[in-house]
């Protein structure tokens, strides 16, 4: 019997039958489930890709026809299958296997990703290179419904309408994105999907048929022969025909044979074609397919009970929540923005109480800000609750749409700083960076809940854009200080030396302070709270100090210290993250690697106080 220990390399599937494929299918599943239960990871759409996976390697020859994988968070069947089942037991751990697809891992990761939607446009460089080197091979997107969503997706579909370039996108429609997809485009696929419409004329016209005496039959016959293309002339306007694709489906994502078979015939395809693929996220892992948006992305857990869900402490997405609710039962022109992550953003009880001020605009975050610009100016209240690292898509916006035009946009930016076992397209290590240097923008960093709490408060009375950043994680408390306008506090006074720590950095810099106290190095700690503009009253107090040190978890260029040297006479001495990209790893364990722990941080001011 086949066994998947012996799949090394995308080579041992050449050959196999459609049988053995299915049995591969069954341990493939078992395999993710075991490993993904201890390790954690994305679950349910891998589990939904596994025969996509498996008959993409079957038909194709990887790495010369080129798989490029959206996002990359699917991409462990892949990994399986590409000689990587051995490393699966690392999964997310600090120098272990990646979460997404990386060149260094596998000359099969032909091209990295993490953010959404840039799939199509690589196959479109790689056919275009391919062509240039009159290459036979083809270039394969394959991304979901959900990443369809995001604007470079369509941005390249455009294009290729009119170069009719040789490429394939196997489109992977799940119907859900992390939660249900949205959008018109969603909808469009449903119908195609249902093929309601086509159904229903179908029988219609069959009656009809049916009645006429003598040609009726054979008619009905020569219609049936022409099938699919009478479902698309019923299902008026298919969308990707108008792109120009040759449309393939809707194909059952969970038959190997019909896939092998269509792929074998595209294959022979020249020209853009596209293949709708349908699938089950969670397919085969019943609390998966019951909840896929629950086992999108796990934590450990026991797979014969599922995950189980215990009230634990509040994160700071909860807080954002929470605190949003009670934003907009005071004012009903408070909306929250979402681009397609309502959970993740801790958005999902704002959801069900104010479903009309919960906008979700799909992976488009490019659409969300300057929609929220406009919103601002048409009197309504709108918070952008998006990642820090997805925030980047949408730079040109903050500058071009909100800032110039001085609107008054706060934007909520979730997971700043480092994130862990996401790794380096998802740390959110940028944005003070992006967006220091943008003329009318304020920057705000809570050091712990409570001021999260004050802050969101305070926003609806900012004029012009905010930004409040705070980290991943659980909500941790220091004190019930007030606000006072964002003035910086002062949380420890020595007259040694001056830290002033950003948001999170604040606790390491309360313990480094209280440490080096112990040794009779006395140093005063300072919150700034807002960060951008630099609050004119903090100068004279840093100008008190010979040794001033910035703490933050943000690159160092462009950085909080990085800002500060340059409006202050005295030396600053920045403490924050490397100019490299910070690999995947627990979050403790890249700091410390960093030299933003405690140790770490205590002994370069050591250093630079000569001690
Ligand atoms: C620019 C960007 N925004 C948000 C995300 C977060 N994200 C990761 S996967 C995902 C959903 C993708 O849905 P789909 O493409 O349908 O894949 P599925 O997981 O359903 O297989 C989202 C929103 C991202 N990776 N990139």
């Amino acid at each position: 019997m086949i066994n998947l220990r012996d799949i090394k390399e995308p080579k041992d599937l050449h050959n196999l039958t459609v049988k053995d494929l299915e049995l591969l299918a069954d341990q493939i599943r078992n395999f993710l489930i075991e490993k993904v239960s201890n390790t954690g990871g994305h679950l349910s759409s891998n589990l939904g890709v596994v025969e996509l996976t498996l008959a993409l390697h079957r038909v194709f020859d990887s790495p010369n026809d080129k798989l490029i994988w959206d996002v990359g968070h699917q991409g462990y069947v892949h990994k399986i299958l590409t000689g990587r089942q051995d490393d699966f037991d690392t999964l997310r751990q600090h120098n272990g296997l990646s979460g997404f697809l990386k060149a260094c891992e596998s000359e099969h990761d032909i091209f990295e990703a993490g953010h959404s939607s840039t799939s199509i446009s690589a196959a479109l460089g790689f056919a275009k290179a391919m062509a240039y080197n009159h290459d036979p091979h083809k270039a394969i997107a394959i991304i979901g419904d959900g990443a369809l969503t995001g604007g470079m997706a369509f941005e390249a579909l455009n294009y290729i309408g009119h170069s009719n370039e040789n490429i394939v996108v196997v489109l992977n429609d799940n119907e859900m994105s992390i939660s249900d997809n949205v959008g018109a485009v969603s909808k469009h696929l449903n119908k195609i999907r249902t093929g309601k419409t086509y159904i229903h004329l179908k029988l219609k016209i069959n009656k009809i048929l049916r009645k006429i005496p003598i040609i009726g039959k054979p008619m009905m016959k020569f219609i049936g022969s022409f099938k699919d293309s009478l479902k698309k002339f019923l299902i008026k306007n298919m969308l990707f025909e108008e792109f120009g694709f040759h449309y393939v489906g809707v194909v059952d994502g969970h038959n190997l044979q019909k896939l092998v078979d269509v792929f074998e015939h595209v294959k022979e395809l020249n020209g853009p074609v596209l293949v709708h693929v349908v699938t089950v996220k969670g397919k085969g892992y019943e609390p998966a397919e019951k909840h896929p948006e629950k086992y999108h992305g796990v934590s450990k857990f026991d797979p014969k009970i599922g995950i189980v869900e215990k009230p634990g402490k509040m994160k700071y997405q909860d807080v954002l929540g929470k605190q949003l609710i009670q934003l907009r039962d005071q004012h009903k022109e408070v909306v929250a923005i979402t681009a397609a992550m309502p959970s993740g953003t801790g958005l999902s009880e704002f959801s069900q109480k104010y479903p009309e001020s919960l906008i979700d605009v799909g992976i488009a975050e490019q659409n969300a800000v300057t929609m929220a610009g406009a919103m601002a100016k048409g009197g309504l209240k709108p918070y952008v609750c998006i990642y820090s690292t997805f925030l980047q898509r949408a730079y040109d916006q903050i500058v071009h749409d909100i800032c110039i035009q001085n609107l008054n946009v706060t934007f909520c930016i979730d997971r700043a700083g480092l994130v862990g076992e996401d790794g380096e397209t998802h740390h959110g290590m940028f944005d003070l960076s992006y967006l220091s240097h943008i003329p009318n923008m304020t920057v705000l960093a809570p050091k712990d809940q409570y001021e999260f709490e004050q802050m969101l408060i305070y926003s609806l009375t900012h004029e012009g854009p905010l930004a409040i950043r705070y980290p991943r994680g659980t909500a941790i408390h220091i004190n019930d200080a007030s606000l006072q306008n964002n003035t910086a506090e002062i949380l420890r006074k020595g007259d040694d030396f001056l830290i002033l720590a950003v948001g999170k950095m604040v606790e390491v810099g309360c313990e480094v302070v209280d440490s080096l106290k112990a040794k009779g190095i006395n140093g005063t700690l300072i919150n700034p709270r807002q960060i951008f503009p630099i609050k004119k009253e903090l100068i004279p107090v840093i100008d008190e100090y010979e040794h001033v040190f910035t703490l933050e978890d943000n690159v160092i260029i462009g950085g909080y210290g990085a800002y500060l040297s340059t409006i202050m006479e005295q030396k600053i001495v920045p403490i924050g993250l490397s100019q490299r990209f910070i690999e995947h790893g627990n979050v403790d364990v890249l700091l410390e690697k960093e030299g933003l722990s405690l140790s770490g941080i205590e002994n370069k001011i050591l250093n630079e106080l000569g001690k």
